[in-house]
């Protein structure tokens, strides 16, 4: 038997038939003190000899590799492009256990949450006739011969929902972006978390929905997955996130203040571009010891074209993106209610209004002021983790390079 154990491959599958026993003088024993005595072996799967990756060396940290090296010791670091291509054997280090655990406790979070507050889930298609945020990054296909794509978000269906008479609205479900961004945050397939909202007074009634929460999911993460995030921490060390009991809220022209005062310049009513982003996040927790906060009335000529504009200055929308450590994780606003004003606005971002008819006529049958928010599941993880790679939060990650496994 012993010869039959010695000559299994590392992670074959077995089944064992042993006596347990536990050592005398502790009554508590860890795992590493429990003995099985074993007296049967069966393989039922049997791994090939050579594994593509190592496991103990793809679940060591950095601080590991380094100490070993200073001891004059070889070990082999596993690259992101290998685990992704063996990632059926990566998955097993426990921080990608603990990733994916903590993924599906943010996921369910954001429904029960949203539940609780009276929004209904819904389901909207995926492979539809038109983009739905304008632009070209859209993955075109054919639909029974005529040309179609892959939804780049809900946006234009949980809109509809809500003239459909569903006061409150939230889906999980994949997005689509056809975008060439070879970055650490951006994927071509994600997961979106996406809810829309009647307004009854305020566009800001969405802000204090991800207020709720968004502390509630951080909050549950910190309290109820301490040990997924310790096992994160152990080969990925992070910081823990520090956010406020009530989400801090800046406009976009006090951010740009402070980049200013600080020597970094913004095109006037431009786009924060990465590295800004990253300083404002900088910026913003000296100033008010946060990592977590909302930007808002961003300008007009940065927003998708079903974005309200300000009544008090149709430059500025009624819009926010939501960031963790300086890094954007949502984009929310207050939407166009009314189809005259929201097809003048697509006519101007270069959208052909015919391609999004039946959206636009949705808005003549009567349909209330309304809001809401995407939220990209990916980068809520990583980010919570200070991560370095989206790639690292998605189990099968999609880029433009990449469609296996
Ligand atoms: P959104 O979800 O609104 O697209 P995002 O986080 O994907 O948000 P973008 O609006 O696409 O952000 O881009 C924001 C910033 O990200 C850009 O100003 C740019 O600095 C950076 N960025 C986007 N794509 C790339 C890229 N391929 N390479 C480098 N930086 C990029
Ligand atoms: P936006 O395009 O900003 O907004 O997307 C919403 C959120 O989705 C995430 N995200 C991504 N994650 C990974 N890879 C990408 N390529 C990628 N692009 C975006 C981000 C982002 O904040 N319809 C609007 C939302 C709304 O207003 O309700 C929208 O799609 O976390």
């Amino acid at each position: 038997m012993v010869r039959f154990a010695t000559s299994l491959s590392k992670e074959s599958i077995v089944d064992v038939e042993g006596v347990v026993s536990l050592p005398k003088e502790t009554l508590k024993a860890t795992t590493q003190q429990v003995e099985v005595q074993v007296r049967k072996i069966y393989c039922i799967n049997r791994a090939i000899p050579t594994l593509p990756i190592n496991l103990e060396d793809a679940a060591r940290s950095e601080a590991e590799f380094e100490k070993a090296e200073q001891a004059g010791e070889k070990l082999v670091r596993v690259g992101q492009d290998t685990r992704l291509n063996y990632r059926a054997i990566d998955l097993r280090t426990p921080a990608n256990q603990a990733i994916f655990r903590i993924q599906c406790q943010v996921e369910n979070k954001f429904r029960e949450f949203l539940l609780s507050k009276d929004f209904v889930g819904i389901h909207t298609p995926k492979l539809i006739s038109g983009s739905s945020e304008g632009g070209a990054a859209v993955f075109k296909l054919l639909y029974n011969g005529q040309p179609a794509c892959l939804a780049q978000s809900p946006q234009l269906y949980k809109q509809m929902a809500i003239c459909g008479g569903y006061e409150r609205v939230f889906e999980v479900g994949p997005v689509f972006r056809a975008e060439n961004s070879n970055t650490h945050r951006h994927l071509c397939e994600f997961v979106g978390l996406d809810a829309e909202m009647e307004i009854k007074e305020h566009y800001f009634e969405v802000c204090d929905i991800i207020d709720g929460l968004f502390v509630s999911i951080f909050k549950h993460l910190t309290e109820n997955c301490k040990k997924e995030l310790e096992t994160i921490n152990r080969q990925y060390p992070f910081e823990p996130l520090q956010y406020l009991e009530k989400t801090l809220k800046l406009t976009y022209e006090e951010g740009i203040q402070m980049l200013k005062e600080a020597g970094t310049e913004i095109e006037p009513m431009g786009d924060l571009n990465t590295e800004a982003e990253k300083k404002l996040g900088r910026l913003v927790k000296e100033k008010y010891g946060t990592d977590f906060f909302i930007l808002y009335r961003y300008p007009l000529a940065v927003r998708p074209f079903y974005t309200m504009p300000c009544y008090d200055n149709p430059a500025y929308t009624n819009s926010f993106d939501v960031f963790i450590r300086g890094e954007e994780i949502i984009s929310g606003a207050q939407r166009i209610h009314t189809p005259e004003l929201l097809a003048k606005r697509a006519t101007e971002c270069g959208i052909d209004v015919s391609t999004i008819s039946a959206y636009i006529e949705s808005f003549s049958y009567g349909a209330p002021p309304h809001g809401g928010f995407g939220v990209g599941l990916e980068r809520v993880v990583m980010l919570f983790c200070a991560l370095n790679n989206i790639r690292k939060t998605s189990m099968f990650p999609r880029d433009p390079q990449r469609l296996v496994p």
